[in-house]
Order: C-alpha cells, then sequence, then structure tokens
C-alpha cells in the first residue's frame, strides 16, 4: 500500500478499513504479504505506487489518500493528477493499481465515506484482492472468470478480444523496468 499523510485522520480509517478487508479474506495485513509506505500527500502517491508496481513483487498495489476541496484551492490540481498518475502506473506496469483517494467537498463527507456510514477503505481492499486474483490467473493463461452476480466463465481468447489484454505490457518489458532510474 502506498498511503499519503496528509489527511490523516480520514487516511487513517480508510486504511483501517483496508486492513479490515484484507484480515477477513486471509491476508494478515501485519504479516509479510502486505508491505506499507507512507508519502507526504495524495500527490506523492502515484509515483511510489508505479516504483511498487515495476517491483513486480506485489499481485496490487492500493493506494490510500484523501483530497477534500474546503481545505485547498488546488484541490481540482491534486485530484486531477492523482487520478491520472494512478491510470498511468496501472497501464504501464500492467499490475493493479488501486484508485484508494477519497475526493470529497468537505471533511464531514470524507469522513462519511471512511467510516461513519461506510468505509471505503474496505472497497479498496476488495478490489485489490479482486484484481490481483484476475491478473495471476489471466497470467497463468486460464480461464477467467469475473466476480459479480452476473458473471459467467470467459475464455481468455475471449477476455482478450474483448480488449482486456490492453492493459498489459510485455513482461519483459515491465521487469527491466525500461526508462527507470536504478534504484538508490
Ligand atoms: N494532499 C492531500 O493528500 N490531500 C489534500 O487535500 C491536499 N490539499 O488540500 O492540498 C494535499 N496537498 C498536498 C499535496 O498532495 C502534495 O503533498 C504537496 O503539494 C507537495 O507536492
Amino acid at each position: 500500500m502506498v498511503i499519503a499523510r496528509f489527511n490523516d485522520l480520514v487516511v487513517g480509517k480508510l486504511l483501517e478499513g483496508c486492513q479490515d478487508c484484507l484480515k477477513r479474506h486471509g491476508v494478515d495485513p501485519n504479516g509479510n504479504q502486505v508491505d506499507y509506505v507512507w508519502v507526504p500527500g495524495s500527490f506523492e502517491v502515484p509515483m511510489m505506487a508505479r516504483q511498487m508496481a515495476l517491483s513486480h513483487r506485489y499481485d496490487a498495489v492500493i493506494c490510500l489518500g484523501a483530497v477534500i476541496r474546503g481545505q485547498t484551492p488546488h484541490f481540482d490540481h491534486v485530484a486531477a493528477e492523482v487520478a491520472k498518475g494512478i491510470a498511468a502506473a496501472t497501464f504501464q506496469t500492467g499490475v493493479p493499481v488501486i484508485f484508494g483517494v477519497l475526493t470529497a467537498d468537505n471533511m464531514q463527507q470524507a469522513l462519511e465515506r471512511a467510516g461513519i456510514k461506510s468505509n471505503k477503505g474496505w472497497d479498496y481492499a476488495m478490489n485489490a484482492l479482486e484484481m490481483g486474483s484476475l491478473m495471476r490467473q489471466w497470467r497463468a493463461g486460464v480461464e477467467v472468470e469475473p466476480y459479480g452476480h452476473n458473471s459467467q466463465s470467459l475464455p481468455a481468447a475471449q477476455l482478450k478480444n474483448a480488449g482486456v489484454s490492453d492493459f498489459s505490457v510485455a513482461p519483459e518489458e515491465v521487469r527491466s523496468g525500461a526508462g527507470d532510474a536504478p534504484p538508490p
């Protein structure tokens, strides 16, 4: 997970929701299956998420943050760049990078979605589990069964025809981290 410290009252609750979901689905959030990296704010999240995805040590990367409109005149810039950066990280690496950056008009609304009424953190973890599993199956070339009540089993070839393969880049390209600076 990549977690922004900014608005940590909200982000901490999202993290709790995430961890609760993982635990209830057999992943120990304090065990060696999950790593946590903190960054200053949501703007910094995509860069770290991309590096983690490029490492190919993870089935999925969950990005957590909270961007609140009332707090900053550059809300739109931060929110837009984070969304674009996270989308780029997932497209460029073929690793599911989950957009868990909450955008809200005010603190009350953010808190409502981070535990008071529901906890979006739970959903972000579910998305990561689903996409991590889907991509594992996809890479193994096995029949991929979409998740959900309307799901039906589709052979990988059919998913490919539907454009699902567009999410992936060649594995060699990802492993070599083409264009990236070497790690420090
Ligand atoms: N970062 C957030 O995660 N949420 C915010 O609401 C926010 N506001 O309000 O400005 C915010 N700003 C910091 C930003 O993410 C960067 O850390 C900063 O601009 C330095 O690059």
